[in-house]
């Protein structure tokens, strides 16, 4: 089979990117190879799951006492080594691991960048082939370069991401990577491993069709929420739910639509992860032309306090995220739920 020449690759993408700023290092593009590199990596090790001898779960809990799975341990191994072995990479935090790792070393200390990352998200979906991926974020160090990077590094707001990025693990593997100047996904193509540009100047639709949130959670919902979601059913909008945020996401960047991740009853704060899933997402999305809000705030603007800290989080395309305003309150949500415990059915 002959392969499209015109076809970009990152690699050829990256450089081609370079050449219109002649004053720029590098470094950024170095960066992103090695994370694709990373990402073949991990590709083809999803792609053997499920073959005998791939371990399943780990006896590990993560730091959110999550069950940790071999693949989790493996692509997190993998994102740090390339990020370690090259050389634009300070220092990372991970999902996975509950402090930072700092590469201290001559090459590293020289570096611009700090990473952070989930490594394998959705990956409790591992063993029923559903479609899982990889998040990542990049940020411009604050400490001196030429020194061992530090933990104020890793707490800066969303906002001060250079570059953010996911994988998909899906029925065809693609790369996505936002900077400020525009949103492009790439899709390996197996025959050459190299993934190829398919999806120039990503633009999520102004609106949507769908509404993607975990119903089965209802009645710990606070009441704006069971309303916007009740006014999405009166518009006849589907509803679409896969449980892996990277999947979630990327149909709702390709196609419009708002996804959901509320707080509830028991997880009064939200699930999903400010710095290793929320932020990366929401960097992409406002690029893209959506919009991220946690419920008082835009994603982006939230200062952390903590490497693991958690928040709600509402993404998707402009009108509706606009719509589901209309139904929060100014000083934020009322944090009134119903213990399910005590709902009768
Ligand atoms: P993980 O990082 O442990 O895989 O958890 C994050 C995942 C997201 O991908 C997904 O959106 C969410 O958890 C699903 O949670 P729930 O099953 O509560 O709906
Ligand atoms: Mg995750």
């Amino acid at each position: 089979m002959s392969h499209n020449q015109n076809i970009l690759t990152l690699d050829e993408f990256t450089i081609q990117q370079l050449r219109m700023f002649p004053k720029a290092t590098g470094e950024l593009s170095t960066l992103l190879r090695d994370i694709g590199l990373a990402a073949k990596r991990i590709y083809a090790e999803v792609n053997k799951s499920g073959l005998a001898n791939i371990p399943g779960a780990t006896d590990t809990k993560n730091v959110h006492s999550e069950q940790v799975q071999a693949l989790d341990v493996f692509a997190h191994n993998q994102l740090k080594g390339v990020l370690k072995n090259g050389l634009s990479c300070a220092g990372i935090a991970s999902e996975e691991m509950e402090n930072i790792e700092v590469f201290d070393d001559a090459a590293n200390n020289k570096s611009k960048y700090v990473v952070m990352f989930d490594p394998l998200d959705g990956s409790s979906n591992i063993d029923t082939n559903i479609s899982i991926g990889t998040i990542f974020g990049v940020y411009r160090r604050i400490s001196e370069t030429g020194t061992p990077c530090t933990m104020e590094d890793f707490l800066q707001p969303g906002n001060k991401q250079v570059a953010a990025g996911y994988i998909i693990y899906g029925s065809s593997t693609m790369l996505v990577y936002a900077t400020r100047r525009g949103v492009n996904g790439f899709t390996l193509d197996p025959s050459i491993g190299e993934f190829c540009l398919s999806h120039p100047n990503m633009q999520c639709p102004t609106n949507g069709d769908s509404y993607s949130v975990n119903q089965g959670y209802w009645y710990q919902y606070e009441r704006e929420i069971q309303l916007f979601i009740t006014h999405c059913q009166e518009k006849g909008m589907s509803q679409r739910y896969v449980g892996s945020m990277v999947a979630d996401m990327h149909r709702t960047l390709l196609k419009g639509g708002i996804f959901l991740y509320p707080a509830t009853y028991r997880k009064p704060s939200g699930k999903l992860r400010l710095m290793y899933e929320c932020n990366p997402f929401a960097f992409i999305i406002q690029v893209a032309g959506g919009e991220a809000i946690s419920g008082t705030a835009k994603i982006i603007d939230i200062v952390p306090e903590c490497l693991h800290q958690v928040s709600p989080v509402f993404i998707g395309s402009k009108m509706l995220v606009g719509e589901l305003k209309k139904y929060l309150h100014p000083g934020g949500l009322h944090k009134v739920y119903s213990n399910p415990a005590e709902i009768e059915i």
